[in-house]
């Protein structure tokens, strides 16, 4: 790629403005102490800075949403369904604008970014349809004349912390689930991503004035660790879902516990695909080089660590490394570039980090690790993924470094690639690729994969939201998304109703 095919920072700023008034935002540019920048990481420069908030904006958010709370848990879960569904409707149209400023703020490739709003479109039809099924179970009474049922209820106000990776998507999974379920919603996005969070709030703003939801069922707050500090302490927010990393967890986690508050937290990944001998070695290169470099290496889901069956090693190794010498590394907003840049500087200096300990651990660079485009924007990183054969699973193979690194092991017996494959603190995402129904069956088994989601044949990112989504172990445990996952954002009652003119009492109990 030429180095001068890099948009500039006058033209990322225009289209910017351009996106977020098609979706409604108006008269966010601010300045003053609270002021973010907004930034892109494709030249690395702040484009115009928006208001932010803090810890009084936070407080007052919540206090708005809190209000709502009973006119919205007293209108049927249907009727909550349309706002969703309006939403899915605008979000739809304006696809095109909310994936510029994916890519713009994100960095994504187009086809991401455009990927990342279909995943909100792909919710909110997910959460119309569960508002007409948000369903209890009668369950039998052992008291003759009475029955025993489990209602669910909406829970309050759900504060949502989301990452700058998927600026909009997490918020959307979040959002829309926890809007049919009656809950009201306060926003705190990555202070990387302001704008793809106005636009979506703009858009969200629409829905509720064109289906005559109350006003205050969803505020967003921009700001740093401030404005996140009264959602995680409360008391007001009975359940916080927050993504991001282990450190971040580790800080709010116990904070929220103390005042018994519920978190569903999504937290960091290392995850890996096993391949076995008998693997489809060509489509595993390709499942391998999505989960890997795409995204550059900046998704939770991201594949980082490789288990190989020795036999087939060096074989799948020299297909990746042939691979990533044709990955197109640039602007993410040429059709041809399949790697945008990192996020930033500080992206940049953890990666070449970790790159240092592997060697001084062992590790073998097959292919990447350099630096892009410095000349053409000396802010901006681009980076060429990177394949590292390691001698063992040393250190920091077992941390989760969110740039495109690979690590490579080798195997000899499954049992020991399902070892090394456990043998790591967090339990995201996994997969096996494999033509063995066995070891496909092995994996996905209670004594196989550990992960959260355990795939095969196919590689760790890239998941449908109709299944749940999250992680085990330091990945936080919460699950979001679909499948029962909106259960997470109600609280369940047990009814015992008594129909008949006895009173009976449970064990058999004698009373007077
Ligand atoms: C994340 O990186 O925080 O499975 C979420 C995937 C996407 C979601 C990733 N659907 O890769």
């Amino acid at each position: 790629m030429s180095e001068n095919t890099l948009t500039g920072t006058a033209e990322l700023a225009e289209r910017a403005r351009r996106a977020l008034a098609a979706c409604g935002a108006a008269d966010y540019e601010g300045s003053g102490p609270d002021a973010l920048p907004a930034r892109s990481p494709i030249t690395g420069r702040t484009l115009f800075t928006v208001a932010g908030g803090g810890g009084d904006r936070a407080r007052e958010a919540i206090g708005t949403a809190h209000t709502a709370f009973p006119a919205w848990r007293d209108t049927p879960a249907p009727v909550r369904g349309a706002l969703v569904k309006r939403l899915g409707e605008l979000l739809t149209e304006h696809k095109q604008d909310l994936a510029d400023l994916v890519t713009i703020e994100a960095g994504k490739i187009g086809s991401e970014a455009l990927g990342e709003v279909q995943e909100m479109i792909d919710i909110c039809d997910l959460a119309v349809g569960m508002s007409r099924q948000l369903e209890g179970r009668t369950l039998a009474s052992e008291r003759p004349g009475h029955k025993l049922l489990e209602t669910w209820h909406p829970l309050g106000v759900v504060g949502v912390i989301s990452a700058f990776n998927f600026p909009v998507a997490v918020w959307a999974w979040n959002t829309a689930v926890a809007l049919v379920c009656g809950d009201t919603v306060v926003w705190k996005p990555s202070e990387l991503t302001p704008l793809t969070a106005l636009a979506s709030t703009a858009l969200l703003e629409r829905a509720i004035a064109d289906t005559g939801a109350p006003e205050g069922v969803h505020r967003l707050v921009l700001g740093g660790a401030d404005a996140a500090a009264p959602l995680v302490d409360g008391p007001d927010v009975p359940l916080v879902s927050a993504t991001g990393s282990e450190r971040m967890g580790r800080e709010i986690a116990p904070r929220i516990a103390a005042r018994f508050g519920r978190a569903i937290l999504e937290l960091g990944g290392n995850n890996a695909a096993i391949v076995t001998p008998s693997a489809d070695l060509d489509l595993a290169a390709r499942g391998i080089v999505f989960s890997a470099a795409g995204t550059a290496g900046q998704r939770c889901t991201t594949m980082r660590r490789l288990i190989v069956h020795e036999d087939v090693a060096d074989e799948l190794v020299a297909r990746l490394a042939k691979a990533y010498t044709g990955l197109n590394i640039g602007d993410p907003f040429s059709v041809d570039t399949l790697v945008g840049p990192l996020v930033g500087e500080r992206a940049h200096a953890a990666m070449r980090t970790a790159l240092e300990r592997a060697v001084a651990e062992g590790g073998e660079v097959v292919t990447g690790g350099g630096r892009r485009l410095a000349d053409a924007a000396e802010d901006a990183y681009y980076v060429e993924p990177a394949i590292v054969r390691m001698p063992g699973q040393t250190g920091v193979v077992k941390e989760e470094t969110f740039a495109p690194i690979l690590y490579v092991l080798t195997y000899s017996t499954f049992e020991e690639a399902l070892a090394l494959h456990n043998d790591v603190p967090q339990g995201l995402s996994s997969s096996v690729f494999t033509t063995d129904q066995r070891e496909a069956d092995r994996f996905t088994a209670s004594a196989g994969s550990d992960c959260g989601i355990a795939n095969v044949n196919i590689g760790t990112s890239g998941a449908e939201i109709g299944g749940a989504f999250g992680g085990e172990k330091t990945t936080g445990g919460g699950r979001e998304s679909g499948s029962d996952a909106w259960r997470g954002y109600m609280r369940r009652a047990t009814n015992t109703v008594n129909y008949s003119t006895e009173l009976p009492l449970a064990q058999g109990v004698n009373f007077g």
